[in-house]
């Protein structure tokens, strides 16, 4: 009892009901093929929950995406990833312990780091570390975050991004073009040996996982405002059970 009267007076102390008082955040996966609107879907539900312009430390929601999960490449894979030869697309390309870990780390309400990925170079950015603080709500986001299952067991909610192929594809384009600093037949060779087959074997047969599938993406603006207004309910109903456990427990302190 000592203790966990103590846990909670810290909590009030920090005016924070962030995991501190033991309480794992509600963990949602968002998955969906590349280029489907993942990143943007998460962004949408920060946006609607107010966070963007919050201090990262005091924020109540936020969003890791599973490329920061990519393995480190041998030398040899190197060579094979500047050709356009490496598979990225598949679930070996991922470092599957390493997030497993971060996300039961997120789960007991510990503060992370994880580095940050480079398209350009294929590799992790350690000179670049994330540091992800505990929250009420933490959204995961990437390719295959269904396909381990010692992942997918983790998630509270599951989110599936389901958009055309061809919308995929004419997003992807531009975005390798512009953003990962690829030329056109570069991108279209990966798409045909690896994106597309590796989204058809690995990928699109997590969607059976989903709690909640989303039509064409961050458009559907019905389907974010449901998930959002969820997401505001769990988050109304922590802060109230928090508030009566503090003046449940403020008076036992006093009596010892
Ligand atoms: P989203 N990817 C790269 O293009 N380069 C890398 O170094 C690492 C990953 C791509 C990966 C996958 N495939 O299709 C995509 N390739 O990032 C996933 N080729 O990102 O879900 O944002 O589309
Ligand atoms: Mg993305």
């Amino acid at each position: 009892l000592t203790k966990r009267t103590i846990k909670m007076c810290d909590t009030k102390l920090n005016g924070k009901i962030n995991g501190v008082d033991g309480k794992a955040p509600f963990l949602i996966g968002v998955s969906g093929g590349t280029a489907s609107g993942k990143s943007t879907v998460c962004k949408r539900i920060m946006e609607k929950l107010g966070q963007v312009d919050v201090d990262h430390t005091q924020r109540q929601v936020v969003c890791i995406s599973q490329d920061c999960f990519y393995r480190d490449l041998t030398p040899s894979e190197i060579l094979k990833a500047e050709r356009g030869l490496f598979n990225f697309d598949h679930p070996d390309a991922f470092n599957e312990k390493l997030m497993k870990e971060t996300l039961m780390d997120i789960l007991a309400g510990k503060i992370v780091h994880i580095p940050t990925y480079d398209y350009k170079n294929h590799s992790l950015r350690r000179d670049e570390i994330l540091t992800i603080y505990p929250a009420d709500v933490v959204l995961f986001e990437g390719i295959l975050v269904f396909y381990f299952p010692e992942v997918r067991k983790l998630f509270h909610m599951k989110l599936f991004v389901d958009t055309d192929s061809d919308t995929r594809l004419a997003r992807r384009v531009p975005r390798d073009i512009n953003e990962r600093g690829r030329d056109l037949e570069q991108v279209l060779n990966q798409y045909m040996n690896f994106v597309k087959p590796a989204f058809e074997e690995f990928c699109s047969p997590t969607k059976k996982f989903a709690d909640v599938i989303i039509p064409r993406g961050a458009d559907n603006t019905v389907a974010i405002d449901l998930i959002v207004q969820h997401i505001r309910e769990i988050l109304n109903n922590r802060q109230r059970n928090s508030e009566e456990r503090t003046i449940e427990v403020v008076p036992a302190a006093v009596t010892l």
